[in-house]
């Protein structure tokens, strides 16, 4: 199987912003999808360089049109890396071979008689690029860019668009794929109950010289519609390159609902003039909108996909749209929405899963996968759990539902979070003669993980990269990057290691981890440069690194026979431990219970009145009255018992 999946090529008349970036994410995440089912795949993007647009921008910059396509196409192109997006090709319809295949076409359709010239008044819009009819305006206004239109009567080229008006419709009603999600296919078929107008496709060079010369009149150029839309053809080598032959007949168009007409109507109609096949599917997005305000310049609230790295890191930024998104309707981003997915739904579900899990195969089996030992009632419902998962992920990607596909994961990794706390792991392993239930325990949780690592590589490239890594698995192993390999149960070797994990999700503070719009690199500075203030003596980086905080949350505490001072603490963190407090003189056992404290956890272990403490309880040291007091540290809200403090 082959798939040819092609973003927008979007316009160098500002930088990029939100709405390119998830465009290209979606585009990427698909391929990446299509490529772990063992597909070959070709995703496209680019930027479109011709027109109007492109000339104002560049007037208001004092600079040619090319040297501003130059530098703003240049930021697209250096922007996809940043969001780990790796397209396969980056078109320019500045291309010399776009060009030549755009005047071939032109040639091609105008010989066959459906381009013609005519005279035409109409209102047309510089923003949309063409000319708007009465019953779209708004108060007089375009829709889009509530400016109202300019009247333009002159002579034009004309492409006859309603020729295949009939053909169209039969198409779009026989492939009800054609067009999703279906609000849109429905949207489409409305508009063509109308009867469809010609295409205006030229501008005398008297008004517009940045564009393509008509190959039949050099006083003109093409209008910006016909130029953009055959690079999905230029980009595959059309006419006669291999990749055309190979990835044309599967192309998929990814688009928002902005540019839906010219998808939807202009492109398809051009293709039968052309006598070629239609593409496969155009899928439809919506907007993202800003604090549920339209992203706009003017309003000043444009997000730049760079400062949302710098403040979130790309692997929350890619989740956290696809996530967010229902694939189709518009969505709202903010800060304290990106943030709280990111606490929740990654530093807590996932990323206390994993860290949780191989804490306890490095702590109980020496960093090694156990040998399971036959699979009871409850085990058996998690591995249909997961092949539950793997075929609804299946499903939900292959039809851009991705918010559904990471809903069913998320599903998943609750599930194994409560078979760890339903099973705790960390009893079995006081009892020798619960050992075989140990390791069919963790090797069921390391399977979990290992299977989380290979449905979230295309959504997380660099997170899914950590996983992999730290399960002990080469990047390539087709365990974890194929789905036709991996997707099964049991496929972890008893036997193998495990490698040192690195954490894979911090907690974000709202406040302190907006994007910083002035200077996007100013956070991480600050904070590096803070200087603490009451060290004695400074530690490096490396050394602080070793010391292993957490939080722990006091499950019982009892007095210590012929000890003032001392407490016998019992905590969760998350595998209980016994750690004994000097806080007997300022707390009593019982206000104890179900408070969340930090603790050192990786101290020697001590004994101390005869009971072994493995950690210590941090608290603060103050005066009150003249006297010396103990105050126990806490976090500000409520944690997964064990999370890291760092
Ligand atoms: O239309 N929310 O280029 P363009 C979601 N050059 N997606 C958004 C968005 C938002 N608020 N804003 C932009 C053009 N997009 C033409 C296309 S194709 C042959 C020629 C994304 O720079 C979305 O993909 O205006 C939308 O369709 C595209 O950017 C428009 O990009």
């Amino acid at each position: 199987m082959t798939t040819y999946i092609t973003t927008p090529i979007y316009y160098v008349n500002a930088p990029p912003h939100l709405g390119h970036a998830y465009t290209t994410i979606v585009a990427d995440t698909y391929s990446r999808f299509r490529r772990l089912c063992g597909e070959t795949v070709r995703f496209q993007t680019g930027t479109d360089e011709h027109g109007d647009k492109i000339v104002k921008a560049a007037e208001n910059e004092n600079i040619p049109p090319r040297e501003y396509a130059d530098r703003i196409s240049a930021m697209f192109r250096a922007t996809w890396p940043l969001l780990d997006v790796e397209p396969d090709h980056f078109i320019r319809t500045t291309d010399a071979a776009h060009i030549a295949v755009v005047q071939s076409i032109l040639q091609k359709v105008y010989d066959k008689g459906d381009i013609y010239f005519d005279e035409y008044s109409g209102l047309y819009c510089r923003g949309c690029e063409r000319y708007l009819t009465e019953k779209e305006l708004v108060d007089g206004n375009c829709p889009d860019h509530q400016t109202p239109p300019q009247e333009i009567a002159e002579k034009n080229y004309f492409f006859r668009m309603s020729r295949y008006q009939q053909q169209l419709i039969d198409h779009i009603r026989n492939n009800p794929q054609f067009i999703t999600p279906e609000r849109y296919r429905n949207e489409v078929l409305a508009f063509l109950s109308e009867p469809l107008e010609d295409l205006c496709i030229s501008r005398p060079k008297a008004r517009l010289t940045w564009g393509i010369e008509l190959p039949f009149d050099a006083t003109f150029v093409t209008y910006v519609w016909f130029d953009a839309l055959i690079n999905y053809l230029t980009g595959i080598g059309y006419p006669d390159g291999k990749d055309f032959e190979k990835f044309w007949s599967v192309a998929e168009h990814l688009i928002a609902k902005d540019i839906l007409k010219p998808h939807a109507i202009y492109w398809p109609t051009m293709l039968m003039a052309m006598d070629m096949p239609l593409y496969r599917k155009l899928h439809v997005h919506g907007y993202w909108n800003i604090d549920d305000t339209k992203m706009s310049k003017s309003i000043g609230n444009v997000v730049r996909p760079k400062e949302l790295v710098e403040a979130y890191g790309v692997d929350t930024l890619r989740y956290f749209t696809l996530r967010e998104m229902s694939f189709g309707l518009d969505s709202s981003f903010s800060s304290e929405a990106i943030v709280a997915r990111q606490n929740a739904d990654l530093a807590n579900d996932l990323g206390n899963l994993f860290s949780r899990a191989t804490a306890m195969v490095w702590k109980y089996r020496e960093g090694r996968v156990p040998e399971p030992a036959g699979n009871s009632e409850e085990d058996l419902v998690l591995q249909d759990a997961a092949q539950a998962m793997i075929g609804e992920y299946r499903a939900m990607m292959a039809e851009f539902r991705f918010h559904l596909a990471l809903q069913a994961i998320w599903e998943f990794v609750g599930l194994a979070n409560k078979y760890i706390v339903g099973n705790e792991p960390w009893t079995l392993a006081k009892d020798p003669a619960k050992a075989a239930r140990l390791d069919t325990v963790l090797y069921n949780l390391l399977e979990c993980l290992r299977l989380l690592a290979l449905t979230l590589r295309p959504v997380m490239p660099g997170a899914a990269a950590k996983m992999t890594a730290g399960l002990g698995f080469a990047p390539d192993d087709p365990r974890i990057a194929s789905l036709e390999e991996g997707g099964a149960w049991g496929r972890l070797t008893p036997g193998s290691g495990l490698n040192a994990f690195e954490a894979l999700f911090p907690r974000l503070d709202a406040k302190k981890d907006e994007p910083q719009e002035s200077d996007p690199i100013a956070l991480p500075q600050t904070r590096q440069e803070t200087v603490p203030t009451v060290a004695e003596d400074l530690i490096d980086f490396d050394f602080f690194k070793k010391l292993e905080l957490r939080v722990a949350e006091i499950v019982a505490a009892a007095p210590i026979k012929k000890s003032k001072k001392l407490l016998k603490l019992t905590v969760n963190a998350p595998e209980e431990r016994t750690i004994v407090a000097g806080i007997a003189e300022y707390y009593s056992p019982e206000e104890l219970i179900g408070r969340q404290v930090v603790i050192v956890a990786n101290l020697q272990p001590a004994k101390l009145m005869g009971v072994t403490s493995h950690g210590m309880v941090l608290a603060a040291k103050t005066i009150v009255d003249g006297k010396e007091k103990l105050v126990l540290s806490s976090v500000s809200e409520s944690v997964e018992p064990g999370s890291r403090v760092a």
